[in-house]
């Protein structure tokens, strides 16, 4: 028993102590999200009632305001702390929206489990560029600007407020929300939902029914009466073909708003992702295939789609 394997384990537990604090943190934000969102969590059930293995989670995805400090280094300290790697930009002009996703660290204890116990998911974090709203807008998000004993230091907090449920600022008027909608969806759901999960994405290739081909999985859940988002059609294909996304249109909630209107607003959905195998591991065996052999990343064509999941559009469409 020498020294080395002494210290060598020490750090093991120490490790496997902030592992356990992280995914802590993601069960909370993930409790949140399923309370909210009954669509999410009746899809969960469904597809474990068929696939009773394991489901792992693809990824996360949350929303910000690229202004003062609320940015997606806000929520990306947390996941950078516990050994996340910032991946690509993506970029969305017409949304007025930059998006950063991070990969898992692969050292992780539990791959066996489902969801935040199974393989730790990528994450994908997008920011509203405020500085480029009218300032009619700007105004209307002015809860951060000029307002420090309104949103006192938020910012700093945002993975707590993520895992709460709670906004770090004060709520907005149910007009602010409204004027906001009309210039960007966007904006004004971060506003009423800040920090929350805004989707958990279910990794499909790693189910073991029928249902890890994402086309089975649609037509499965759109028999059990579920609505998908169909902009730009139900399957978002990236160019290289590789990767496939869909997702259900967002749940609603009521709201209330700081001048007493009791208004329902957008919040969450669920997502379903396909990772295809890459051309140069063609010819491994289905046993030997890794996450590492599927095509990895995101696309901006599939994610410009997938903002819209939130959308009026969308949600008042009828199925
Ligand atoms: C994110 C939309 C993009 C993906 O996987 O490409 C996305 C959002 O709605 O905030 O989730
Ligand atoms: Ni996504």
């Amino acid at each position: 028993f020498s020294s080395t394997a002494v210290s060598a384990s020490k750090s093991d537990s120490q490790s496997q102590g902030s592992e356990s604090f992280f995914r802590d943190t993601l069960r909370s934000m993930e409790t949140v999200y399923l309370n909210r969102n009954p669509t999410a969590k009746s899809i969960l059930k469904l597809v474990s009632s068929v696939d009773d293995e394991q489901i792992c989670y693809d990824h996360l995805a949350f929303r910000t305001f690229g202004v003062n400090g609320y940015g997606i280094n806000s929520l990306a300290s947390l996941f950078l702390d516990y050994g996340y790697t910032p991946k690509e930009e993506l970029r969305f002009p017409a949304k007025k929206l930059k998006a950063l996703w991070f990969s898992p660290p692969n050292s992780s204890s539990q791959d066996g489990g489902s969801g935040v116990n199974g393989p730790l998911p990528r994450v994908f974090i997008s920011e509203l560029l405020v500085d480029q709203l009218s300032p009619r807008a700007q105004k209307d998000t002015q809860v951060f600007e000029n307002t420090p004993k309104k949103s006192g230091s938020g910012n700093k907090y945002a993975a707590l407020a993520s895992a709460l449920g709670s906004l770090t600022w004060e709520k907005p008027l149910y007009s602010e929300f409204q004027q906001l909608a009309g210039e960007s969806e966007y904006a004004a759901w971060t506003l009423v939902n800040g920090y929350a999960l805004n989707h958990v994405t279910i990794s499909t290739h790693r189910l073991k029914s029928n249902l890890r081909n994402i086309k089975s999985l649609n037509e499965f859940i759109e028999k059990n009466g579920f609505k998908l988002n169909s902009d730009g059609g139900v399957l978002k294909v990236s160019p290289d073909g590789l990767l496939l996304q869909s997702s259900t249109v967002a749940d609603s909630m009521p709201f209330s708003f700081s001048d007493g209107v009791d208004e329902s607003v957008p919040c969450s959905y669920i997502e379903f992702a396909e990772r295809l195998v890459l051309p140069q591991y063609k010819n491994l065996s289905e046993s030997e295939i890794k996450e590492s052999h599927r095509r990895d990343g995101f696309e901006v064509g599939n994610a410009d789609k997938i903002f819209e999941s939130t959308s009026k559009e969308q949600l008042t469409r009828r199925a």
